[in-house]
């Protein structure tokens, strides 16, 4: 094998001193390389647009210790990005039995300072890897390294190996609209918010807010209990007509929030330190089943019954089924699904 597995410890940005495993190359030199984790690798792509992650170049270390916390030392976000990856596997695994991005055990590949001035991080289908920009000075002033953005990426992964959700309609821009888009950025979000309860970082209280660490005036990205608070993506509370040509971004507030209701209910709610008030479009109350059973739902729903052209009517059913399968047609469970989706404004 290419080294001893070893365990570093790592100063991120965002989330504290943090453990890394690592793997020993030499009497003192380390890899930021996680062989307990299928290999699981983040490497630095220098500021350039590079698309293949062989093309990357490795962290190493001398001491096993990993960046300062700071942006200037480019290990730092190396070590949130390693760190996220690593927690959004142990999610999949731990909470929804599932073997890697693809299921098959391989590791994930990460590439962090990717291009120049770049305010968003992706997952890149052809590289098979998630790639961070540093931010684009503007809105985004720091790396895109923040956990939940980690979990929203990987989890678009996820997708690519399941329901394999395609957008309708892609711009000139490279924009993508329409609601399979949506429901596959809803779902990143959703496993996205899922990977921060599970991790339960205590430099990085869970939440379903998205990207409340990324430094931005409205203080996320977007949320799930309420989309329509978010003013940057223009996020919806439900569906209408509208939502079959809608950016993907804005359009995944209808499953987000068909989510939200499932495993918390409808209005107010303080969980943590975040205060959340979910509304309903038919002015109905919804009593939600918890956060547990609800991502099993929607996990079920991805993996056996959602296809690349499902919409959110096709969402609703998936997820009818996945609680019928795992809890019965009669139950609460089920019954709260359906009520989740017509509070906005899906039905039948
Ligand atoms: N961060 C964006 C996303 O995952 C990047 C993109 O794919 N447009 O939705
Ligand atoms: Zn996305």
């Amino acid at each position: 094998a290419a080294g001893i597995p070893s365990v570093g410890s790592g100063a991120s940005i965002f989330v504290g001193q943090v453990p890394l495993n690592t793997l020993k190359t030499g009497t003192s030199s380390y890899l930021l390389k996680d062989a307990t984790r299928g290999n699981t690798e983040t490497r630095d792509a220098g500021g350039r647009e590079l698309e293949k992650f062989s093309l990357g170049k490795a962290f190493t270390s001398t001491s096993n210790n990993w960046g300062n916390g700071a942006v200037s030392n480019r290990q730092s976000a190396a070590v949130d990005a390693q760190y996220g990856i690593v927690s959004t596997l142990d999610f999949y695994k731990k909470v929804l039995n599932r073997n890697g991005v693809k299921n098959d055990g391989a590791g994930a590949h990460a590439m962090v300072h990717f291009g120049s001035n770049v305010g968003n991080a992706f997952w890149y289908s052809e590289c098979g890897c998630m790639l961070y920009g540093d931010g684009d000075g503007q809105d985004f002033t720091q790396p895109l390294v923040v956990l939940d953005v980690t979990g929203h990426e990987l989890t678009h992964g996820v997708v690519d190996a399941t329901a394999n959700l395609q957008p309708t309609r892609v711009d000139e821009q490279g924009n993508q609209f329409g609601e399979p888009g949506s429901l596959n950025e809803s779902l990143a979000d959703i496993f996205g918010s899922n990977v921060e309860f599970q991790t339960n970082n205590p430099a990085n209280p869970p939440n379903y807010l998205i990207g409340e660490k990324l430094g931005l005036a409205q203080q996320f990205l977007r949320r799930l209990d309420r989309p329509s608070l978010d003013k940057l993506e223009r996020t919806v509370d439900y569906w209408s007509p509208a939502s079959y040509d809608a950016e993907v971004h804005g359009g995944s507030g209808v499953s987000s929030h068909a989510y939200y209701l499932l495993a918390e209910g409808s209005g107010k709610k303080t969980i943590g330190k975040v205060d959340y008030d979910s509304p309903t479009y038919d002015g109905s109350t919804v009593t939600g089943i918890g956060r547990d059973k609800a991502t099993q739902i929607f996990y079920r729903a991805l993996t056996r019954y959602m296809v690349s052209s499902t919409d959110f009517h096709g969402a609703r059913t998936a997820t009818l089924k996945a609680a019928s399968d795992l809890y019965g047609a009669n139950s609460a469970e089920y019954k709260t699904v359906d009520k989740a989706w017509a509070a906005v404004n899906v039905t039948v």
